[in-house]
């Protein structure tokens, strides 16, 4: 949609995210072959790219071996922007499995219950997170923007900002810890490490520190004292504000040394793309006070709502004690804004691809095969935050308590495989084949089954045909930070103005008005809201499409990826109205 940063030629802009965008494999013959991935986050930094010097830094999926990376690295760079941080297997196994998908991504869905705190997954993370922090440092100029993507890389503002302004890499140090942890030789050392008191990581995190960090320093007992069992008080017991004079001169200090160093002034940005919960979940987290820390040295945060804003910001208040201004706060004299970007896709992906001529005479068959039958469509990562069984027993039971549907309509429920070495996930997959299993028994004959269940990825294609055919989509995620397959099926029904019923838990339906809004938990809700989809009038349905998609056009990946690049372009690291330097 044309839609470019306010940032000149000049600018660089460094993006960070856990995996780069490119696939690595080497044939039989040891020749390496590189593939640039089509998602989601791609097409959305396609318009800083046009118009910014663009770097993206990430793990490349695997271990190169040494008298490879010269290579890689060069081809990676040339051919696609792109710069490697290597993790051993084990650490990245760790990091992103270990510590990242079983502790924060089931604890910032509100499933505390499949959370898995283990500390040498914590180090982990951390000491993943350093690795990140050194060769983004080793990059990084005087002037640039940095933008680190989600809750992969929470601690990396912090460790980042503390090597570029001088007090150097704290990587050796976690890297011992880890392995006198992993050797359990010495237990003390992790309940230390959780609460990060120990010398030089409690630096390293800009807390302790003699004389300038009060305001923080009082008010996490647990923290304190290294336990991660006890909740945290509901009220903190005394709060002092961080004393912005004073904060400043810290922050002058670091300038001067970053300066000197030729680093200055780097702006860093963070964008989260799941939801943040309320304080109420979050302080659960043993190491809630570390990841808060982490990055709050940033200079801008975004969120895809205001909900998970306003949790982020009562969260620092009641865990740290800051005291938070509506869009940000001030914590060590630095002002971090935090806002919401909600993220989109580009549509024209879609209102395009359904003219192709593959895609055309997919859908013809497609609806031959069909035909007679209303199709309802579900696409999902094989996730237990996307609400899979709850969508099928909601199926259940609208086809129960209206028989004259059975044989008249049909779930395609696509699922990608997700995570498949997390535990959590082997029991879902059982769960949805058991429930696919009994509703198709159930309601099934030899010529009809009501369920039609995938479980694996669908090329792009494919799926547009899917989203251009059916009469609904179907997204009952119980948490989802935004939710884009809704997106999608909005923007390939340009001419179907099929039926969206969005769970009220994905951010997505603060946006998508239009949508049949259903909370997944209230499965007759859900079962009343599939009839009220399938017999809507066609004056109805394209009056709430026409709503959807100007929403959709407007709000697209690229806009969301220029809007925030020029929020961090604007912001200095103070408030609004703080003194000036
Ligand atoms: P995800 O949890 O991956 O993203 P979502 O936003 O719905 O969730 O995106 C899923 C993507 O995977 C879509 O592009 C969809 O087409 C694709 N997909 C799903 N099933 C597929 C299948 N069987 N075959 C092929 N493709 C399939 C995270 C957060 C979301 C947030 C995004 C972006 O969890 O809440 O919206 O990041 O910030």
């Amino acid at each position: 949609n044309g839609a470019a940063p306010a940032a000149g030629k000049e600018q660089r802009l460094i993006v960070v995210s856990n995996r780069l965008p490119v696939t690595i494999s080497k044939d039989a013959q040891g020749v390496y072959h590189f593939k640039m991935s089509s998602g989601g986050l791609v097409s959305a930094l396609s318009g800083c790219k046009k118009t910014m010097k663009f770097t993206w830094i990430g793990w490349p999926g695997k271990e190169i071996p040494e008298e490879d990376r010269e290579l890689v690295n060069r081809r990676l760079m040339d051919e696609y922007d792109c710069y490697p941080v290597y993790l051993a297997d084990d650490l990245a196994d760790r990091h992103y499995n270990g510590f990242s998908n079983s502790i924060l991504w089931p604890l910032f869905h509100y499933h505390p219950g499949e959370m898995n705190f283990d500390a040498a997954n914590w180090l982990a993370y951390r000491e993943a997170n350093m690795r990140f922090a050194d060769v983004v440092a080793g990059m990084v100029q005087a002037g640039d923007m940095v933008w680190v993507q989600d809750y992969h890389l929470m601690l990396l503002p912090m460790l980042l900002r503390s090597v570029i302004s001088g007090e150097g890499s704290q990587g050796e140090m976690v890297r011992r810890e880890l392995g006198r942890v992993k050797k359990g030789v010495d237990k003390e050392v992790v309940g230390g490490m959780m609460g990060m008191k120990e010398e030089g990581v409690a630096t390293a995190l800009g807390v302790g520190e003699e004389g300038e960090d009060e305001g923080v320093e009082i008010l996490d007992e647990v923290a304190e004292e290294g336990t991660t069992s006890a909740p945290a008080p509901a009220v903190p017991k005394k709060v002092k504000r961080p004393a912005f004079g004073r904060g400043m001169s810290q922050f002058q200090k670091q300038e001067a040394v970053a300066k000197e160093k030729g680093k200055d002034g780097v702006r860093i940005g963070f964008f989260l793309h799941t939801p943040f919960p309320s304080s109420e979940i979050y302080r659960i987290l043993p190491v809630r006070r570390e990841i808060l820390l982490g990055v709050l040295q940033c200079d801008l945060i975004g969120f895809h709502t205001y909900d998970y804003a306003r949790h982020f910001l009562s969260s620092c208040t009641r865990i740290l004690g800051l005291e938070t201004m509506p869009n940000g706060i001030e914590h060590e004299g630095r002002y971090t804004q935090v806002g919401t970007f909600p993220i989109g896709i580009d549509p024209m992906q879609f209102v395009d691809g359904i003219r192709e001529e593959g895609i055309v005479k997919r859908l013809q068959a497609l609806k031959a095969r069909f035909k007679g039958c209303k199709v309802i469509i579900g696409v999902d990562r094989l996730d237990y935050i996307k609400g899979v069984p709850q969508k099928l027993q909601s199926l259940e039971i609208f086809l129960s308590q209206h028989p004259e549907w059975v044989g008249k309509v049909v779930l395609v429920q696509l699922a990608i495989p997700s995570r498949q070495d997390v535990e959590e996930y082997q029991n879902l997959r059982a769960c949805v084949n058991e429930l696919v299993g009994r509703i198709n028994g159930r309601f099934g004959t030899v010529e009809f089954m009501p369920i039609h269940y995938l479980h694996k990825s669908v090329p792009i294609d494919e799926l547009t045909a899917m989203y251009a055919l059916a009469d609904a989509c179907l997204v009952t995620s119980t948490r989802d930070g935004m939710n884009l397959v809704s997106y999608e099926y909005i923007s390939s029904q340009v001419d179907g103005h099929g039926v969206m019923i969005l769970s009220e838990f994905a951010g997505a339906a603060q946006s998508l008005n239009g949508s049949l809004i259903v909370n997944p938990w209230d499965l007759q809700s859900t079962a009343d809201a599939i009839h009220t989809a399938l017999t809507m009038t066609e004056e109805a349905k394209k009056s709430n499409w026409e709503k959807l998609f100007a929403y959709v056009s407007k709000y697209t990946a690229e806009a969301w990826g220029v809007s925030f690049v020029n929020e961090l372009t604007r912001l200095s690291g103070h408030p609004p109205s703080g003194p000036s330097i």
